[in-house]
C-alpha cells in the first residue's frame, strides 16, 4: 500500500510551490495536523525547504537534488513502479537486498536504490563499479505473469527503455550490444543484470538490476575499464540530475512494460533491433560452446540472439557475448 509519506509528497508536488492548508492535507490523507507536522520535519531532514504559515498552510520552496525515497517519489508519474522505494547511501549490492525483499513478499514495482555499491555485481560473478553519487545503481522487483523461459525478454525490454530515455530525452545516440549493454560511442555506459526465482512454469519474482554511469568525468572511470566504459557526462559534456533520470526511466519502463504485457514482445523486438549494435556485421561471438565469427542478424521472438555462422546457418544464441576485441577498431 502506498505510504502516507508518498501520498503527502504527491499532494505537495501537484501543488507545486503553492500553499496548501493543513486542514486540506489532513482531509485528503486522513491524518492529524500533528502527524503532518512530523512528516514535514522528516522531509526537511532530506533537504526540502518547507515554508509553514499560520493561515495559509505549507508549501515547498526548494527540493533537494540528492536521491532519496522522497525525492524520487516527488512528482513521479507512475502507477506501480517506484511506489515503494528503499534507498541506501551505501550497500553491498542492491540485487541482494532486492532478493531479500522479494522473498519477504515485496510488491511488484518495488525498487532498491543506492548512492554507492561496495560489491556491485555484473553477470557471471563479474564486478560492477558503482562510484558514490556518480550513477544509477538500482534493482527493480517484478512479478510478471509470463513463463520463465521468456524472462530474457525483460532484459531486452529494459535495454530498450534505457536507450529510449537516452535518445529521446537526453538526445544521445545509444546502441544496445546484445544482451545487456548500452553503448555510447563504442563504450559501455550501462549494464543490466536480470535474476529470477522461478519454478518450472511460474515466475515467483524477477530482479532487474540497472547500472548506469551518469556523472563520472574521465578520471573517475576505473583504469581497468577506461578503454571500454563511459558516462553520460563524458558523452554529453553535461551533468545530469540523477533523481530526474530515475523518474524518467520509471515512467518509460512502465509504459513499455504495459505494451509488452498487453501486446507481446514484437514491438519491443523491433525497437531493440533499431538500436542493435553491429547488427548485420561480422563479430566474434563467444558462447559456452565456442568462439566463432558470426554475423548478427537480429533477435528472435523469444529474445534469443540470431547469429549466422560461417556455415551459413542461423543459430539462436541464449547465452554468450560479443567479444569487444573482435569488434573494436
Ligand atoms: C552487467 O554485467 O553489465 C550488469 C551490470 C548490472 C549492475 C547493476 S547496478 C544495480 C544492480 N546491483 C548490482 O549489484 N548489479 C546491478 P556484465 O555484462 O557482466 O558486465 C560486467 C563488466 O562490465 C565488468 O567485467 C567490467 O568489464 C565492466 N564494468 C564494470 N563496471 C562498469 C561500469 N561501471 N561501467 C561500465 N563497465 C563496467
Amino acid at each position: 500500500m502506498e505510504s502516507t509519506r508518498s501520498k503527502l509528497i504527491h499532494v505537495l508536488s501537484i501543488n507545486d510551490g503553492n500553499f496548501i492548508s493543513g486542514q486540506e492535507i489532513s482531509d485528503l490523507l486522513q491524518i492529524s495536523r500533528s502527524a503532518i507536522w512530523k512528516h514535514m520535519k522528516e522531509l526537511e531532514k532530506d533537504g526540502y525547504v518547507i515554508e509553514a504559515k499560520r493561515n495559509k498552510g505549507y508549501r515547498i520552496i526548494k527540493s533537494p537534488s540528492k536521491v532519496s525515497e522522497n525525492t524520487v517519489q516527488w512528482g513521479l508519474e507512475t502507477n506501480w513502479l517506484g511506489k515503494s522505494i528503499l534507498h541506501k547511501e551505501t550497500i553491498n549490492s542492491t540485487q541482494l537486498l532486492a532478493h531479500q525483499l522479494a522473498m519477504d513478499n515485496a510488491p511488484h514495482g518495488t525498487v532498491v536504490i543506492a548512492d554507492e555499491q561496495t560489491a556491485g555485481k555484473g553477470r557471471l560473478q563479474r564486478e560492477w563499479y558503482s562510484k558514490k553519487n556518480k550513477g544509477i545503481w538500482m534493482s527493480i522487483i517484478l512479478r510478471p505473469t509470463i513463463l520463465p523461459y521468456l524472462a530474457p525478454q525483460l532484459t531486452l525490454l529494459t535495454a530498450t527503455v534505457l536507450a529510449d530515455v537516452m535518445k529521446k530525452e537526453l538526445e544521445l545516440d545509444p546502441k544496445i550490444k546484445w544482451p545487456n549493454d548500452i553503448i555510447l560511442h563504442d563504450r559501455k555506459v550501462s549494464g543490466i543484470l536480470t535474476e529470477m526465482q522461478a519454478e518450472q512454469d511460474q515466475i515467483q519474482y524477477i530482479v532487474i538490476g540497472i547500472g548506469m554511469n551518469v556523472n563520472h568525468d574521465d578520471g573517475e572511470i576505473p583504469d581497468d575499464i577506461q578503454s571500454k566504459a563511459t558516462s553520460l557526462m563524458i558523452e554529453s559534456g553535461k551533468e545530469w540530475d540523477i533523481t530526474k533520470l530515475i523518474q524518467r526511466i520509471f515512467v518509460a519502463f512502465e509504459k513499455s512494460y504495459a505494451e509488452y504485457i498487453n501486446h507481446g514482445f514484437s514491438i519491443i523486438k523491433k525497437r531493440w533491433e533499431s538500436y542493435g549494435y553491429r547488427l548485420g556485421e561480422k563479430v566474434q561471438l563467444k558462447t559456452f560452446q565456442s568462439v566463432q565469427d558470426a554475423i548478427l542478424t537480429g533477435i528472435a521472438e523469444d529474445g534469443a540472439l540470431l547469429a549466422k555462422y560461417d556455415d551459413g546457418v542461423i543459430h539462436k544464441i541464449y547465452s554468450g557475448e560479443i567479444d569487444w576485441f573482435g569488434i573494436r577498431h
